[in-house]
């Protein structure tokens, strides 16, 4: 009977003990934890999460910069392309046919215009192959655009015949020359066109 009972105390010593030891263990993390380690737990509770908080901070703030950066270098290279772009239209613009403008003048229905060379404004000019003349009569008379010279008479090239107040004519010049032009109504009015 005593050994069994000293077999039963040790074992419920050890029993005990376990439960010590385990409430010891797990105790001081579980019960007196939040007592003893609490201002521990808390601390590394409040300041872990604004550590974290302030990491996540520092990494949201990273990324946000990041992302930033991204941005920007998209805006940079959409501006780039656009500037590209933008070169490629003035180098169509350069390269490419355009439309060149004439006034016929007022009061060119009278000589006088020829003096100073303004029977056409501009009377002489350059344009590429493939350019067009776009000749505007702002004059009240009607006048002719005529390829040719008064002393030669129409080349044949290009006529507009009759072009009214305020009306329009153009013709499209395809091949390089250099092309006399006047009005059969009024001879003094003699213009050129050089095209390259
Ligand atoms: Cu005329």
């Amino acid at each position: 009977m005593a050994s069994i009972d000293k077999a039963a105390i040790v074992l419920t010593m050890v029993i005990v003990a376990i439960a010590l030891g385990f409430t010891a263990s797990g105790g001081i993390t579980q019960d007196a934890g939040p007592v003893v380690s609490s201002p521990q737990m808390v601390s590394p509770e409040t300041s872990e999460p604004e550590a974290s908080s302030s990491f996540g901070a520092n990494l949201a703030a990273e990324i946000k910069e990041k992302a930033g950066t991204v941005e920007l270098e998209e805006e940079v290279m959409m501006e780039e392309e656009e500037e590209v772009m933008m070169k490629e239209e003035v180098m169509k613009e350069s390269t490419g046919p355009t439309t060149v403008h004439v006034e016929i003048p007022i009061g060119t229905s009278v000589p006088g215009c020829e003096e100073t060379n303004e029977c056409w404004s501009p009377a002489d000019i350059t344009i590429n192959a493939g350019d067009t003349v776009h000749w505007m009569n702002v004059d009240t008379a009607a006048h002719t655009v005529t390829g040719g010279s008064p002393a030669d008479g129409p080349s044949g090239v290009f006529d507009s015949s009759l072009v009214m107040a305020d009306a329009t004519y153009e013709f499209t010049f395809d091949e390089a020359g250099s092309y006399d032009y006047f009005c059969m109504v009024h001879p003094w009015m003699v213009g050129t066109i050089s095209v390259n």
